[in-house]
């Protein structure tokens, strides 16, 4: 018989343009219940109409202006500019809250028109998360026998501490989904147990019950995610560029990172089943442009998928994440002449101290020298990724970042505060690492952290954590002083790899003012000129 669902992904109101990138996480589930007789359909609300409906409360176009000067005109905010955007900040709320609440009730409607048996919900961090904790209430509540369940990136994270703060969801479920997601519309069809579905959490008998991780051994027998606009609704409104789902898992286990616990050991497709998809997708989408979703991609997919692209001269572009390391020997002429547009690198620091005491990573600064510059060589645009400030930071530490960054100048380099998260070596054992929690409630108050729209992070509402005894918003003002040093160095600190390529199928001649141009366009709410942005990069990527 099969059963009939909704999968739907929130993810609150777009803030950059690659949200509007389709979900491949969903597209899979999708492919595998249709693979199994369940019938199913993808509601993903980052759209350029969710942004219009947020920015159409008229009370907000002032925004227009300070966009237009802080991103055009590149000029500073005056002290009158932060208590406007205040303002407009607490109104973007408000206007937010009351178009997800339509879109909940849109949902609710769906649900009962349709028959639907379940929804499962892909939960995002950030506003996104508030949405849809309020979707699955209010489902719940207007759709009785309704069954919910819930996955992705935060689930990941916070695990059963979701069941903490929300009664709704029937099960959650943490790393991979697709063996998951059948037996869980089994399950709703009476064929299944719970107790025998791997990967969840569920409530029994007042008690809370996770079952055995189990990861998919051969990622070349899953099928390919489905994008069909009769299954992915609104696929033709987002923008053409695909995520490749290569390999999952990491060899490597560094201290901040979620993946050796979300993604366990490395599993690669061969580059042979990789190149099957990208000619499918080609054929089937009319696209050609395209993201590795791996955290790590390993050298030899990279190098050998690159040989097959060559070989079969498909006209492709794609970006994915490297490991100095594992690229140190990579033939970087060859996988740009592939295709490849940019590789995104985790430095996270230059200093061999904190690299070993704070990240657990083995990186060779050498190595990763050598690596950046064959890479920018080859005509590759280099992103790099630095945490700072790291734990044990200090002025010598800092230096050797800074250094190593005006030595080396990546093509774009990119910023973070550390994040600590639960499940991770730093979340597990905070105090080793510097960190010092201020609350007892902590993945409570993380997994509920809202940002402040409009406003770099010392303006947040602080986090609940010290490092190296700061608070946050000492430690966020340093990330952001640190930001500017690189910057008055004359280096770029806001690309993104995938920002990058999709620059290229832009109409703009520099990336630079394609970048500020759509930060302008989604800061302010622009959402026809968003349309336009997605339209023309179709067009071309259609074109080439
Ligand atoms: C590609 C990518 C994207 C793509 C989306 C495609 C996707 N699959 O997520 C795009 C570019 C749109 C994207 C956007 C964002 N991303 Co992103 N993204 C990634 C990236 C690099 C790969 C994800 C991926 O393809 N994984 C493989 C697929 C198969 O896994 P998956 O999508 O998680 O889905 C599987 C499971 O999670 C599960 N599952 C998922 N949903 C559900 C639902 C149910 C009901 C069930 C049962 C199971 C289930 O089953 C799926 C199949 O196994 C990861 C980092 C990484 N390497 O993991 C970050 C990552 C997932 N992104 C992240 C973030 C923060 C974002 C943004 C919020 C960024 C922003 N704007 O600030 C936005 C979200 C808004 C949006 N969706 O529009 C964080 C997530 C943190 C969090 N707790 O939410 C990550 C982990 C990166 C990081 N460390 O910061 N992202």
């Amino acid at each position: 018989m099969g059963t009939n669902s909704l999968l739907v992904s929130m993810a609150g109101v777009p803030k950059i343009l690659s949200d509007f990138i389709p979900d491949n996480g969903l597209a899979i589930l999708a492919s595998c219940l249709k693979e199994n007789n369940h019938d199913t359909k993808i509601l993903d609300f980052n759209t350029p109409d969710t942004l219009e409906m947020v920015f159409e409360d008229t009370s907000l176009k002032d925004i227009k202006y300070i966009a237009e000067k802080v991103f055009i005109e590149k000029r500073k905010v005056s002290i009158f500019d932060v208590m406007k955007l205040k303002k407009l900040s607490g109104r973007l709320e408000k206007q937010a809250q009351r178009v997800f609440e339509e879109i909940t009730d849109d949902v609710c409607r769906l649900v009962k028109e349709n028959s639907i048996d379940w929804v499962g919900i892909k939960l995002w961090a950030g506003d996104g998360f508030k949405y849809s904790l309020h979707l699955a209430e209010k489902l719940k509540r207007k759709c009785p026998g309704i069954k919910l369940f819930g996955g992705g990136p935060q689930v990941d994270i916070f695990q059963d501490e979701i069941f903490n703060i929300t009664d709704d969801f029937d099960v959650l479920c943490f790393g991979e989904g697709e063996e998951t997601i059948v037996a869980l519309a089994d399950f709703v069809e009476g064929k299944k147990d719970l107790d025998n579905i791997p990967n969840i959490i569920f409530r029994k008998n007042g008690a809370v019950v996770k079952t055995k991780r189990k990861f998919i051994e051969n990622l070349n027998l899953l099928p390919l995610p489905e994008y069909a606009a009769d299954v992915y609704t609104g696929i033709e409104n987002k923008i053409k560029m695909f995520v490749i789902d290569e390999s999952r898992g990491c060899k490597n286990y560094c201290a901040f990172c979620i993946h050796p616990v979300k993604s366990g050991r490395l599993r690669k497709k061969n580059p042979a089943r990789i190149v099957k998809e990208l000619e499918q997708f080609f054929s089937n989408h009319g696209v050609h442009l395209f993201r590795y979703a791996g955290s790590s991609t390993p050298a030899d997919i990279i190098e050998e998928t690159a040989n097959c692209i060559l070989e079969k001269n498909l006209n492709i572009a794609y970006t994915c994440f490297g490991h100095f390391e594992e690229m140190k020997d990579v033939d970087f002429h060859r996988v740009r002449n592939s295709g490849c547009g940019s590789i995104f690198f985790g430095l996270e620091s230059a200093s061999p101290e904190i690299l070993e005491k704070a990240m657990h990573k083995k990186t060779s600064l050498s190595v990763a020298e050598t690596v950046i510059e064959k890479c920018k060589k080859a005509g590759i645009f280099t992103v790099v990724s630095v945490i700072y400030p790291a734990p044990f930071e200090n002025e010598k530490t800092r230096k050797e970042t800074m250094d190593f960054l005006i030595k080396t100048r990546p093509d774009s380099v990119l910023v973070q505060f550390p994040g600590l998260y639960p499940q991770t070596v730093w979340g597990k054992n905070p105090s080793e690492f510097n960190f010092t929690v201020e609350t007892d409630s902590y993945a409570a108050s993380v997994m509920t952290y809202q940002i402040k729209q409009f406003f770099p992070p010392r303006y947040w509402k602080p986090l609940p954590y010290r490092v190296n005894g700061k608070s946050f918003k000492e430690y966020a003002a340093e990330t952001e002083k640190f930001q500017r040093e690189l910057n008055e160095a004359g280096l770029t600190t806001f690309i993104s790899d995938e920002a990058y390529l999709l620059s290229k199928f832009s109409d703009f001649n520099s990336t630079r003012e394609f970048i500020d141009r759509n930060r302008y366009f989604l800061f302010a709410g622009l959402a026809e000129e968003i349309r336009k942005e997605i339209c023309s990069i179709n067009n071309r990527v259609s074109k080439e």
